[in-house]
């Protein structure tokens, strides 16, 4: 039996140092230490043999088994380390190329002038308050004063939706959070938001763009008068434009305000001197402003008794074009990248190549 394991072993080391791929190896094992391999058929000698031969016999073939696998388990390995060091090389990192140039994006121009209202309403206590694009009518104007068939809802003609949904439609004003604020506020208690935000209207040239972005102020407490609104809305003026601008209010109308005022400041490219951005006059119109009607605080649940609220409302898409010079609502929306690259901090441009 030891000539035949030795003459086995040889047989086997002789096969093996022939190999070099990991399936011949396999296939190599089987034929030896397989089910009906040449070592494991020798148990089959066993079944005639005295108990005496039997054990020794069996310890022969143990050796065998043993020795047979670690030879196969020897080459694994070493075929293993050659198809790792294969992979590493082929995979190798040339650490000295020099690195691709990482192209940041850079913030949205109308995100810069979201990010500065809120700033500034926030740190006067204001909370930011956001609601739905899609609003029914009665959230965009029944509870804003405006009935069905009033004629100021000819300057704000949208989108509507069809069929089950005929009764929803594209907001056309951000009031519609803030009358979702109040309905909210079940202990009827005061009230401090803006509502930055996009709207929809029929309209499209290069100052009107079918969706555009408003901010809009909302405050309802006891003892709100018109004199926190003219404050509220300088202080805006001054901190947005420059605390050069001066800022005057003009009787306006607005079916959701009573009294209503228009703010105009005084024009930042000339200063007031009369330019053909402000049409020669001095002033450029920012923004709209009123005391809540009281109808639209009772429609929301307040009693116009016990409270009064200011509210204002601005185009955010106007800012930008005042603060950047911008000539055209559309670019500001055609998110063309040589459009926005201008708007690059210096340090974060990248050239596009
Ligand atoms: C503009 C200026 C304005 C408001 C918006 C408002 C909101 C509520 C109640 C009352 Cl919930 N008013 N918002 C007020 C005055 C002007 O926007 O030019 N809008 C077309």
């Amino acid at each position: 039996m030891n000539e035949k394991k030795e003459q086995l072993k040889k047989e086997l080391k002789e096969a093996i140092s022939q190999i070099t791929e990991m399936h011949s190896l396999n296939e190599l094992k089987v034929e030896y230490l397989g089910k009906k391999g040449k070592i494991t058929e020798l148990s089959s000698n066993l079944k005639e043999m005295s108990l005496d031969a039997k054990k020794e016999f069996g310890k022969i073939l143990n050796e065998l088994k043993e020795e047979a696998t670690s030879l196969v388990e020897e080459k694994r390995k070493e075929i293993e380390e050659r198809l790792l060091n294969k992979k590493l090389e082929s995979e190798k990192i040339d650490i000295t190329l020099p690195s691709k140039k990482v192209r940041r994006g850079s913030k949205h121009p109308m995100t810069r002038m979201i990010e500065q209202f809120e700033d500034l309403f926030v740190s006067m206590g204001y909370t930011v308050y956001e609601g739905p694009e899609i609003e029914s009518d009665e959230n965009c104007f029944q509870k804003l004063n405006l009935p069905k068939g009033h004629p100021a809802r000819d300057a704000q003609d949208t989108f509507y939706l069809e069929n089950e949904y005929e009764n929803f439609l594209l907001r056309t004003q951000t009031s519609t959070a803030q009358v979702r604020a109040m309905e909210e506020n079940h202990e009827k208690g005061p009230i401090r938001i803006i509502c930055p935000g996009k709207v929809y209207r029929r309209d499209e040239d290069a100052t009107h763009s079918h969706q555009f972005m408003q901010v809009e102020g909302l405050v309802i407490d006891e003892n709100v008068s018109m004199a926190d609104l003219k404050g509220t809305l300088e202080l805006f003026c001054k901190t947005i434009l420059g605390e050069k601008t001066e800022v005057r209010f003009r009787p306006s109308f607005f079916p959701f305000t009573e009294p209503s005022v228009e703010v105009d400041v005084t024009c930042f490219k000339c200063g007031g001197k009369g330019c053909s951005l402000c049409k020669q006059t001095g002033w450029i119109e920012v923004l709209g402003a009123g005391m809540v009607h009281p109808n639209v605080l009772t429609m929301c649940g307040y009693d116009p008794k016990k409270y009064q609220g200011f509210a204002f409302g601005t185009g955010i898409d106007r800012f930008a074009m005042f603060e950047y010079g911008i000539p055209d609502i559309r670019t500001i929306y055609g998110n063309d990248i040589r459009f926005l690259k201008q708007f690059d901090r210096k340090e974060e441009q990248n050239e596009v190549k």
